[in-house]
């Protein structure tokens, strides 16, 4: 299947999934339940999602409605973090998905309110799911490592605490690993976590995804220079004064380098179905996306 038709047809997927995972905004207290719906409901690429069920599926993976919980929940934590990254607080971003962010709409209490009650969300439906006991329990330990303190959020702190005094490589490598990085691996693991796949493919795929990541927060420095807001759906030349890698390497050499680390994750992701395409082709059109 042509790969464009591959993204889109999943995205309806997950996109229905999610309608149905979220309270209705007519559940008390209603504002919440609007605010949970609207950012993620506003779109989104729904390429973690993706990532989880392609894993999936070519590891021999083949009960989808058993799964499709883990999507959901995987997409209600990115939407969270989407919120709180653009709170004045952190990033202070004003469009998000092509809409106003979500404290532009419903003020920062409820967008606050709302990013909390999306994780919480979250694990309640992987809670009620379901998946075998065994593989919720790894589920669980997955995203909650993958999360925390040792993963996105310690990402977010150092790029919320960066100071151009301090700009080095290892540092860079360190924020875009955690932040965005540590996601893209865990989804392409908890795939082959799912499909009870052996160990040497559900590292590989943690290995793959964690490149596969880097590439993409790469592509995403290099669209906050090159790209369009109205392609972006938010706002461009916001990372001025962040830690990017534009800003270490120049655009052209970040280019190399998201190719470089593309190629890496290929020979990662290889490993869990040598025959099949999917993940080649996610991965060209990651490094080559405009938005
Ligand atoms: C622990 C989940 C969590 C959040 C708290 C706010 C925060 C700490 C972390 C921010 C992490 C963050 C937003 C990183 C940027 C990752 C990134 C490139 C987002 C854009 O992802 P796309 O392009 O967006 O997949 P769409 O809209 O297509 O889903």
């Amino acid at each position: 299947m042509n790969i464009e038709n591959y993204l889109k047809d999943w995205k309806k997927k997950v996109d229905d999934k999610l309608n149905e995972h979220l309270p209705s905004k007519e559940e008390y207290p209603p504002l919440l339940h609007k605010a949970m719906r609207y950012t993620v409901l506003a779109g989104g690429k729904r390429i973690r999602s993706i990532l989880m069920l392609t894993a999936y599926s070519i590891s021999g993976g083949y009960d989808f409605d058993e799964i499709m919980p883990v999507s959901s929940a995987i997409e209600l934590i990115h939407a969270y973090s989407l919120i709180h990254d653009d709170l004045p607080a952190m990033d202070n971003d004003d469009y998000r998905r092509g809409l106003p962010s979500s404290h532009k709409k419903f003020g920062e209490d409820i967008a606050i309110l709302a990013g909390d009650a999306l994780f919480s969300h979250a694990f309640y439906i992987i809670a009620h799911s379901n998946i075998k006991p065994v593989l919720k329990e790894k589920v669980l330990k997955n995203l909650t490592e993958t999360i925390g303190d040792k993963g996105i959020i310690g990402g977010q702190t150092e790029d919320v605490l960066f100071e151009e005094s301090n700009k080095s490589p290892k540092l860079l490598r360190y924020i875009h690993s955690h932040k965005t990085a540590s996601f893209f691996s865990a989804v392409c693991e908890l795939g082959t976590i799912l499909a009870e796949t052996s160990e040497d493919k559900i590292l590989a795929a943690r290995k793959g995804g964690l490149l596969m990541g880097m590439a993409f927060q790469i592509q995403d420095d290099i669209l906050d220079v090159e790209g369009k807001k109205e392609e972006m759906g938010k706002e461009v030349r916001k990372d001025n004064n962040k830690l990017t890698y534009p800003s270490v390497y120049g655009t052209g050499f970040s280019k190399i380098i998201a190719r470089k680390y593309s190629s890496l994750a290929l020979k990662q992701l290889k490993v869990l179905n040598p025959k099949d395409k999917t993940f080649e082709n996610i991965l060209n059109l990651l490094t080559t996306r405009k938005n």
